[in-house]
């Protein structure tokens, strides 16, 4: 049995559900061996270099949310180890990896996807132990969406065609002008907690369509899917060296030694607007192209004519999905006068009623925030709210539960509204499960209220009135507005942000245009 679930199972008030689905009894490599005796549940994770599990220059603990426990022992990667496994992915490019044709590449990623899948429960239990998202959500979104990141950059390497144009000068001469697909390199993969292997593969996947090979950095916070891909990169076929993992913090550890290193040839980001800043000034002396996909206080537009209860539900997701810790959350929400009572009032029982649960109990729809320092951030902004004036519709401090949940990073979903926009509440990302309501007369107002913000990440707009929907839509200053529905994705579309949230889109062929370089040949006729 998977030890992050027989963490919880001895008698007395620690005791929680296991998962419905038969856990892996072993899993290899051996550092994740999930056959050791009860009790021994603290696992090794290691760094991944060329095909191999290595240790690093020190250790640090992966530590469960939901209760505090330590569930690991992470490798810490040293500018050594970074450098090695940046040796490897250049070493890599110049294997069979760099001459495979377009559709034995694609085949192998369709194997990759295969492979996740096989091991679905395995990535699930790592996720929600690393993560302490509710197993539910892991199982629905995040491991799902691994497999199918792999399989769609797959189908879209195959047909993503080739750009030609036949060329007549006006004096007579003929050409005809193609551009190729090469791979950029080796690429550098920073990613956050939240999704983690959702993020990582999102990233991965095109990079390994295109032909690249990759370092990743996972998230201190969340090490273990990331290295349990390894194994599924190894089974597909994938040769050695153009996966690569180094774990460690950012700045003086392994995300800061990666952007530095010249032998990195673009980086790919996911995460704080902050961080961005400094990674594009880390890479900057060796001018490595990024793609950055950062923070958001993202509005939500619900007009009176709005679908109530289907309006009710999708912004009870969009504020409360993965306890708030969704770049797309909307944390600004703006509703019309006419309906703002009974709006306010609906989404406050919604937020009463979540299951505020054990991570792999099935009921569970809410679990804890990711870490201890997270909460303090997240508590402090709930003392701001109060200072700066907010009138309290419900939560606002941390629920107690008489078992070990006690010991883990829980905070209650929380709703506030009488702000002014000028309040830092309400101009700054919290990341956490908490909104501010707000009321709007005119739809001027209401958009004008959702631009006012540095961010430009997400939108969502409700209203049963489609013309109103496009009209509002097309106002948003963000790079994804969603009308009558929030967080509903077609990987093939652009996603990014503007302003502080990001530079460049990645989706469909936007991310197969990041990820490679375009040589165009031209050749008289
Ligand atoms: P973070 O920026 O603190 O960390 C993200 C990653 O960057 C981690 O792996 C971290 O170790 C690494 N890192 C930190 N400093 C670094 C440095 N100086 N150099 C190199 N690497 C460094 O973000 P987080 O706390 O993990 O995630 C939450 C944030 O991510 C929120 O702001 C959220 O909005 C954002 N986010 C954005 C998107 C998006 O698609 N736009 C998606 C998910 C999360
Ligand atoms: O679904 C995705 O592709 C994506 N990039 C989601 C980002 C979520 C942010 O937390």
């Amino acid at each position: 049995m998977c030890p992050k679930l027989r963490r919880h199972s001895p008698a007395g008030t620690d005791q929680a559900p296991q998962l419905k689905s038969k856990p892996l009894l072993h899993f290899h490599p051996p550092c994740y061996d999930f056959s050791r005796p009860p009790g021994d549940f603290v696992k090794q994770i290691q760094n991944y270099i060329d095909g191999r599990f290595v240790s690093g220059v020190r250790e640090f603990a992966d530590v469960n949310p939901a209760d505090g426990s330590v569930i690991a022992q992470v490798a810490e990667a040293g500018l050594r180890q970074v450098d090695e496994a940046v040796q490897a992915a250049r070493r890599a490019l110049n294997t069979e990896w760099g001459s495979l044709a377009v559709r034995e590449r694609a085949a192998r990623l369709y194997k990759v996807a295969d492979a996740i899948e096989k091991r679905f429960d395995c990535f699930v239990q790592a996720e929600v132990a690393d993560t302490g998202k509710p197993v539910s959500l892991a199982s629905k979104l995040d491991v799902p969406r691994a497999a199918a990141n792999f399989r769609v950059f797959a189908d879209l390497i195959k047909v993503s065609g080739l750009e030609s144009f036949q060329t007549q000068t006006p004096d007579g001469v003929n050409a005809l002008n193609y551009a190729i697909r090469k791979p950029l390199g080796v690429v550098g993969v920073i990613t956050p907690w939240n999704l983690p292997l959702l993020l990582l593969t999102w990233k991965v996947a095109p990079a390994l369509a295109c032909g690249n090979a990759v370092v990743v950095k996972p998230s201190e916070e969340t090490p273990a899917t990331a290295t349990l891909l390894a194994e599924a990169v190894q089974e597909a076929g994938i040769p050695d060296g153009v996966y690569n993992v180094v774990h460690g913090f950012g700045p003086g550890s392994a995300g800061e030694f990666l952007t530095q290193h010249p032998d990195i040839n673009a980086i790919t980001f996911t995460g704080e607007s902050k961080t961005g800043a400094a990674i594009m000034k880390s890479a900057a002396p060796t001018l490595k192209p990024v793609s950055f996909e950062l923070g958001g206080k993202n509005a939500a537009i619900v007009f009176a004519d709005c679908d109530f209860e289907p309006a009710v539900n999708g912004l009870s997701e969009a504020v409360f999905l993965n306890t708030g810790q969704v770049c797309l959350c909307a944390e600004r929400v703006y509703v019309e006068h006419k309906i703002f009572d009974r709006f306010l009032d609906a989404l406050k029982k919604k937020a009463e009623n979540l299951n505020l649960g054990w991570p792999y109990d099935t009921a569970t729809d809410f679990g804890p925030l990711i870490s201890a320092q997270h909460r303090e951030k997240v508590l402090s902004y709930f003392q701001l709210a109060k200072d700066e004036g907010a009138t309290l519709i419900t939560g606002g401090g941390i629920p107690e539960f008489g078992d070990a949940r006690d010991r883990g990073f829980y905070v209650q979903p929380t709703i506030y509204t009488g702000l002014s926009e000028s309040a830092r509440c309400v101009k700054e990302e919290i990341f956490g499960p908490v909104c501010h309501v707000a009321p709007f007369d005119s739809e001027e107002e209401a958009v004008a209220m959702a631009n006012n913000t540095k961010y430009g990440l997400a939108a969502s707009v409700w209203t049963s009135d489609l013309k109103r929907g496009h009209r509002v839509a097309q106002q948003m200053n963000v790079g994804i507005t969603w009308v009558n529905c929030w967080y509903l994705r077609d990987l093939r579309t652009p996603f990014g942000g503007v302003g502080l949230s990001g530079i460049g889109r990645e989706g469909g062929i936007h991310s197969l245009n990041f990820y490679s370089e375009l040589n165009n040949i031209c050749i008289r006729l």
